[in-house]
């Protein structure tokens, strides 16, 4: 006679529900609102520049342009997922291990989004430093690999799966820091003081501001500590300020600059370096 092999894990009928409530709701109708305005302001910037002056004015207006869609497009309830996690509890003794589900809601919008998103903000920076095309090149297919394997980290429901794309997405972020912090630096020095020292500043700010995504990630998406509404203000706190903050903070100074005599040659010199 043969007995039935015991499970290791008994799964459970449990199932915890982690979606969002009202004030996430709230949260991101505010922020699509946010884009929205900030895209009209800057198509406005551009259109008041000559074309050879536009090129930062529509690299920044493509990038609000594209998280007002994300963000109408997650307030009424689509790009959004529910991933059920199993989470195994252990007991001692003879009693098998039970497990019971974790449905929580998966934004992937905001990865087609940052897909697009951050290599045109990395396009902006890049441009403004001057860097050369094999930089600039290694930069953004280094953000693609990040923010596809931040996609992969977040959609699977496997936990050591999704840790092991989670390090593959940090690194590529690690090369992207090294391409601003190592190469966008060494480069703008050629440039004017002015720019040399605006370059310093504003990616100083974009890297300090990108590093708070994973951390945020880890917690919410990863750990599950933080709430769904949580995550959802933490990222719109960040997406504000990296976008439309980013944004007018680059076309202010810009202007300004280009206005003045300083920047012949410095910040408004547009053209790709080819070598
Ligand atoms: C993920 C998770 C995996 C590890 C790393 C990440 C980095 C994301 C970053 C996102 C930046 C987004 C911005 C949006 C603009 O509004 C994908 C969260 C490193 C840096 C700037």
């Amino acid at each position: 006679t043969s007995v039935a092999p015991i499970p290791s894990v008994i799964p459970g009928p449990v199932h915890e529900l982690q979606v969002r409530s009202n004030t996430g709701d709230r949260t991101l109708w505010v922020v699509f609102v946010i884009m929205f305005i900030s895209s009209l302001a800057f198509y406005v910037m551009a259109w008041r520049q000559p074309t050879s002056k536009r090129l930062f004015h529509v690299l920044t207006a493509f990038i609000t342009t594209f998280a007002t869609i994300s963000y109408y497009a997650m307030a009424v309830g689509d790009g959004i997922t529910i991933k059920s996690e199993e989470i195994i509890e252990h007991h001692k003794g003879d009693i098998p291990n039970t497990s019971y589900f974790l449905d929580r809601e998966v934004y992937w919008a905001r990865y087609v989004d940052w897909s697009i998103t951050t290599p045109l903000l990395l396009l902006d920076l890049a441009f403004l430093a001057g860097m050369n095309g094999a930089d600039i090149t290694v930069t953004v297919v280094a953000d693609i690999v990040m923010v596809l394997t931040g996609l992969f980290a977040g959609l699977t429901e496997d936990k050591t799966v999704a840790w092991g794309y989670y390090a593959m997405a940090c690194a590529a972020y690690l090369v992207i820091v090294y391409q601003l912090a190592v190469n966008g630096r060494a480069v703008v020095k050629t440039k004017d003081n002015k720019t040399a020292t605006f370059f310093t500043s504003i990616a100083g700010f974009t890297l300090l501001l990108w590093t708070a995504y994973p951390i945020i990630w880890g917690v919410a998406d990863g750990s599950k500590i933080a709430s769904v509404d949580s995550e959802i203000i933490a990222y719109a706190i960040l997406d504000v300020l990296a976008k439309p903050g980013f944004g007018f903070w680059l076309l202010f100074t810009h202007d300004a600059l280009a206005s003045s005599s300083v920047s012949v040659g410095g910040f408004w010199s547009h053209g790709l370096s080819t070598e």
